[in-house]
């Protein structure tokens, strides 16, 4: 039986990246996949923790990222949702993951590094920054290894940041089979064509939810005129024209991208770079701004339905009823992983 685990941090209202990379695949697969494939979408808030978060906040976030979720399609009677730290099987995973892990693996982890700043100076940190950065922060694929173990998941949608982390899940099963009994399955990974959306206002970085500048993304939620701004406002350059190169023009050629992924005749960046060269930027980016706002129509709508509907109490009573499944879920695998253990 196929089972499709994801997660979510609450860190934040998601925003295009996160729609485009991940989430919209996960209300696709509602429909695409048969119906006896379980489909198992959390917020993990136990991530959410690997930096500082104010209680309240953290609490906050948590309802509006589960409204977020209904609001772009997820149906709970179909998919199961919950918030991870809801579950205990999950961290109690983690812990056995983490005595069969490699930590020579996990400090080869990409993120890990640029934490680190290793890739640019090893000797870039001080020890007192180096004693700032917390446990967690480095062993957290082993809590998302867990995630996806413990519902014995064989398939993971994420965006391409995402890859390093899945092949370490894979190897973590692997460990737990050789050391115990072959009871943890290695998921594949579901790659999104949108696979990264970039920063509006620094091209080169990722679009990211915990980005200081609100202009950097585009919330699901955003309204029309809402996106219109950001987009209007998206770092390009001097040349009043549109052509697609990613080197010299990285700006402009994002907007394609953008385009690119959204586009219903799935024409290349290129291709469109070519077709819209005759327009100048303003023109150009009233286009992008209109097509984004037309993939991401009625969320917002949806969202705030969804938010005050029985005075806040819906939210709750889905996550109860989620999380009621999802414990189900974990406790089969759990059963046999502590048997196997001598638990
Ligand atoms: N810019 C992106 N383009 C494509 N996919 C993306 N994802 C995130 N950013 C992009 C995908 O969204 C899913 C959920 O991400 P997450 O909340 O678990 O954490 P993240 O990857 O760290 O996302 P953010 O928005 O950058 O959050 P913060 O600011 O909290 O770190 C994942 O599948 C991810 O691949």
């Amino acid at each position: 039986r196929q089972v499709i685990f994801s997660g979510i941090q609450p860190t934040g209202i998601p925003h295009l990246g996160n729609y485009l990379g991940a989430l919209k695949q996960w209300v696709d697969l509602q429909d695409s996949v048969p119906s006896e494939t379980k489909l198992i979408y959390s917020v993990v808030d136990l991530h959410a923790i690997t930096v500082p978060q104010d209680p309240q906040r953290l609490r906050q976030y948590k309802r509006e990222v589960l409204a977020t979720l209904l609001a772009i399609g997820i149906r709970p009677e179909r998919s199961i949702l919950f918030y991870q730290s809801s579950v205990q099987a999950h961290a109690e995973l983690m812990w056995i993951l983490s005595c069969t892990a490699s930590a020579g693996y996990l400090s080869r982890m990409t993120q890990w590094k640029s934490k680190l700043s290793l890739s640019e100076d090893a000797n870039a940190m001080d020890t007192g920054s180096k004693a700032k950065l917390k446990l967690g922060l480095f062993s957290y694929p082993v809590l998302q290894a867990a995630d996806i173990l413990v519902h014995r998941a064989t398939h993971v949608p994420v965006g391409e940041d995402q890859s390093q982390h899945l092949e370490f899940a894979r190897e973590c099963a692997t460990n737990f089979n050789h050391t115990y009994q072959p009871h943890l399955i290695a998921p594949q990974t579901i790659l999104s064509p949108a696979k990264r959306v970039m920063s509006l206002q620094e091209p080169h970085l990722k679009m990211s939810k915990s980005h200081a500048n609100p202009l950097s993304r585009i919330l699901v939620t955003d309204s029309p005129q809402e996106i219109k701004k950001k987009v209007m406002a998206a770092r390009t350059d001097s040349i009043n024209s549109v052509s697609f190169d990613p080197v010299e023009r990285p700006g402009v050629s994002n907007l394609l991208h953008l385009l690119s992924i959204l586009d219903k005749q799935s024409r290349s960046p290129e291709e469109l770079g070519t077709l819209h060269a005759g327009l100048n930027l303003k023109n150009f980016k009233t286009l992008v701004a209109e097509t984004v706002a037309e993939s991401l129509d009625g969320i917002g709508a949806r969202y705030n339905e969804v938010m005050s509907r029985d005075d806040g109490k819906y939210l709750d009573h889905v996550e109860k009823k989620g999380a009621e499944k999802a414990r189900e879920s974990a406790e089969e695998t759990m059963a046999l992983v502590r048997e196997a253990i001598g638990f």
